[in-house]
């Protein structure tokens, strides 16, 4: 025995087990996860970090002159105040903006992934109680993992979670498809993370089966890292944003050499007769052939004309990653990538057709649970107003002006309260300091944080939450067939709280604790959430764990229903009874739909449109803002794993060696990236695993402005947000697209400035007090 009293948890990044030895934790993934996750790592060193929040917080500015617009808003000082002094004050202004603006002034969208755990979801807690105590909040739909395709799917083909989930399954990869065209890869890194908590990672073994059995992996991607070496892929580099035409291009030589299947256009699909004139370039004068999407893509015509030749009488995967839609137009690879599948006939086949976000993340392509734990009851918004996620900066700066959204014309409502719980917009927003600008402008911004993220560093009052490992909770996927009792592994770090916790007490505070604990405590709610479980488990006839003995085994196992394809599969076999939920019944290659709309930037069928962002003599270089490899998001970025894979104590940039040798950049050398936007410094890596002309940077790294004070501040850390873009994907899904900009790359001459990120606001003046 390891003298270690292993006690069973689980995150985002994977299922686990931890206990203490000599006074550190140690942390062990489940036993049958054949790829553990090494972002598990990151907790050890950060549940007592310096970074985490300690004590309640508000803002000295606020607490001096009270709420409203505050350009010190981010270079302010803090004040530590007691929890009944701070539940207090929080609870009198949000009776004072319920009275004075109504609750459709107060935002709590608070978009984010926080943890892992049915019922301290943060997302979950923070909407309860907006709507069972404060009667309502705007909200916001959408996210921004999946902001333009989650609105066009449903025109098109399906819905979105439906499509990703469950239609192509790794085990069908892995036994069937004979090529799987990758655009824009299936990266590991991605598919290490399942909100929810995983106990297998499965896509390296499912895609080392499939590459061993033969199939073939073409990787479209300017990143080299998009697919794992088990996959053995053919790497085809191609210009940042131009997927659609390249799926055009070879949508173009399968047509014209009489190579797509014209018997399932005909009977699966809708609106060929109004995309073909466009492909074949009778309607505008311009064919979309090999040597069109060459000059756009950048690759060799003779290559995509040999590979969509290869590809008639195989089973074909088309893959489209989450990526590709989180540009500008971002509608348009979702979609083309799905007319592609279909002129190639196989949608609905095991191991074929189209496979949406496959990889993007740990549940997609995987059985489903025949039982589930219940989710909290957000109880019921009477504000129906809400923003598409990613227009926040928008909604903030533009009280009262019209936007547009899937076909309909809406005006930005006037904020005066912000909430945010689990979520880091400082992390996950792009043009940071137009946010920075955007926040200035509210009364009131509070935030719930388990550690002084750049979020907590805006806001008025900074509650100090509880840490996942901190408290006890039920952990469970809808496509995982174990159910965690997450039992808590420390103390909570100083008077951090369970988010539970401060809203019942802001509830009681206001006259609704009732409505909002109807009277339970934490282990009274677990048991609430378990039982929808244990009586479907029961009325199938399956064997199930009371919840006493759940929590004293540590987990649950739920078994699954077998993969059948999903719904494409149903519709496949039977396209009238089955039919998909479209307009049409069908795919929909014309969408009357969004074609009645009249947006000019997502027409009624799929069209490369041009990006109004392309590289110029002052932003020469293309940069991808991908999702890190180190931590979930901008999650831990304190921790142990992800603090060792910084250079310099900053963000790795991978930059090409013709790139760096033109700039005079070495490897290891300290870089600024800036172009109209902003400005920020990494660590340059020289790597011919990234494509020249383009640089890429992981979101994450903890903004860290040169100056909080100033307007438009350098990040010392490397957070490449300060560089995207905050525009919407088009007038149809307002979709972030925050994957790709434009900038110029110099080597760093200056002194080197400190990295302030983790140290913790006023912390000498705090301690003075
Ligand atoms: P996280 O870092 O996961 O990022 O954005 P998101 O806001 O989800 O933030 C979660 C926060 O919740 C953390 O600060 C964590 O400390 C806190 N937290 C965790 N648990 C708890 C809890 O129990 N209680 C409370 N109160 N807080 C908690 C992610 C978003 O970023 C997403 S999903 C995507 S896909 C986007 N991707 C990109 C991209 O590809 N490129 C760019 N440039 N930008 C992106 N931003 C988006």
């Amino acid at each position: 025995m390891d003298g270690i009293e292993w006690r069973t948890h689980s995150s985002h990044w994977g299922v686990f087990s931890a206990g203490w030895k000599d006074g550190e934790l140690v942390v062990r993934p489940h036993p049958s996860d054949p790829d553990p996750n090494g972002i598990l790592q990151n907790l050890p060193q950060a549940l007592r970090h310096q970074a985490r929040v300690g004590q309640p917080m508000v803002r000295r500015g606020w607490l001096e002159r009270g709420p409203g617009p505050d350009a010190t808003r981010g270079a302010d000082e803090y004040v530590a105040v007691s929890w009944p002094q701070v539940l207090d004050l929080l609870a009198k202004e949000l009776a004072r903006v319920q009275e004075q603006h109504g609750v459709a002034s107060i935002f709590g969208g608070s978009y984010g992934w926080s943890s892992a755990g049915r019922f301290h979801h943060a997302q979950s807690q923070v909407h309860r109680f907006l709507n069972n105590v404060m009667g309502g909040y705007v909200r916001s739909v959408n996210s921004y993992s999946a902001g333009a395709s989650a609105v066009i799917l449903p025109h098109i083909l399906g819905h979105y979670e439906q499509l990703s989930r469950n239609t192509i399954t790794w085990k069908a990869v892995a036994e069937h498809s004979e090529v799987v065209l990758a655009f824009g890869g299936m990266a590991l890194k991605n598919s290490m993370v399942a909100a929810g908590g995983i106990s297998r990672h499965i896509e390296r073994g499912s895609m080392a089966r499939a590459a061993e059995r033969g199939a073939r992996f073409v990787l479209i991607s300017p990143l080299r890292g998009d697919l794992p070496e088990e996959a053995r892929a053919e790497w085809m580099t191609l210009t940042p944003g131009t997927d659609t035409a390249l799926m055009l291009g070879i949508a173009h030589t399968l047509v014209a050499a009489g190579k797509h299947d014209q018997a399932f256009i005909e009977r699966y699909c809708v609106g060929w007769d109004k995309f073909a004139p466009y492909l074949l370039g009778v309607s505008d004068g311009q064919a979309k052939d090999a040597d069109w999407a060459a000059a756009i893509c950048g690759v060799p015509a003779e290559q995509i004309r040999a590979l969509a030749l290869s590809l008639p009488g195989k089973r074909v995967l088309v893959t489209v990653a989450h990526s590709l839609q989180r540009a500008e137009h971002g509608e348009q690879p979702v979609w083309m990538g799905a007319v592609l599948a279909a002129i190639l006939g196989q949608i609905g086949l095991p191991g074929g057709g189209y496979g949406y976000a496959l990889g993007a993340l740990g549940h997609t392509g995987r059985e489903t649970n025949i039982a589930a734990v219940a989710s909290l009851n957000q109880g019921k918004n009477s504000v129906a107003d809400f923003i598409p996620v990613a227009r926040i900066s928008d909604m903030l700066l533009k009280p009262g002006e019209p936007y547009e959204y899937n076909g309909q014309h809406r005006t930005y409502p006037d904020i005066k309260l912000v909430y945010w719980a689990g979520g880091n917009p400082f992390h996950h927003h792009q043009d940071l300091n137009r946010l920075r600008a955007a926040f200035r402008g509210i009364d009131t911004l509070v935030v719930h944080e388990n550690a002084w993220t750049a979020t907590a560093r805006h806001a008025d009052i900074v509650l100090p939450a509880t840490m996942t490992a901190e408290r006890e909770d039920i952990g469970s996927s809808a496509v995982d067939p174990v159910v965690v009792a997450m039992k808590p592994l420390a103390e909570p770090f100083g008077e951090a709280r369970d988010d539970y916790w401060i809203f019942s007490e802001l509830a009681r505070r206001l006259g609704k604790e009732q409505e909002f604990t109807e009277g339970r405590d934490v282990r009274a709610w677990l048991r609430v959430l378990y039982a929808p479980l244990e009586k479907r488990m029961a009325d199938l006839g399956q064997p199930v764990l009371s919840f006493d003995e759940f929590w004293e085994a540590g987990e649950a196992v739920v078994p699954q229903t077998p993969d059948t394809g999903g719904f494409l599969a149903a519709f496949r076999a039977d396209p009238a009874g089955e039919p998909l939920p479209t307009p049409s019944g069908k795919i929909e290659i014309f969408s009357e739909t969004i074609a009645g709309f009249g947006y000019d930037d997502c027409p009624g069928h799929p069209a490369w449109l041009a990006p109004t962002e392309v590289p110029s003599a002052e932003e020469p270089l293309h940069l991808v803002a991908n999702q890190p490899a180190t931590r979930l998001h901008s999650q831990l970025d304190f921790g142990g794993h992800s603090q060792d894979s910084k250079r310099r104590g900053r963000e790795v940039m991978c930059i090409h060696p013709r790139d760096a040798e033109a700039r005079g950049i070495e490897d290891g050398q300290v870089v600024r990236l800036f172009n109209g936007r902003g400005a920020c410094l990494a660590t340059a890596r020289v790597t011919p695993d990234v494509m020249a002309g383009v640089v890429q940077l992981p979101t994450g790294a903890w903004y860290d402005p040169i100056d909080p004070g100033e307007a438009n501040p350098m990040c010392v850390h490397g957070n490449p947000n300060v560089l995207t873009r905050d525009k919407g994907t088009s007038r149809l899904a307002q979709g972030c697209t925050g994957q790709l900009t434009t900038v110029q790359v110099e080597a760093f001459t200056g002194n080197l400035p400190p990295i302030r990120a983790f140290v913790p606001p006023g912390m000498e003046a705090m301690a003075a007090e």
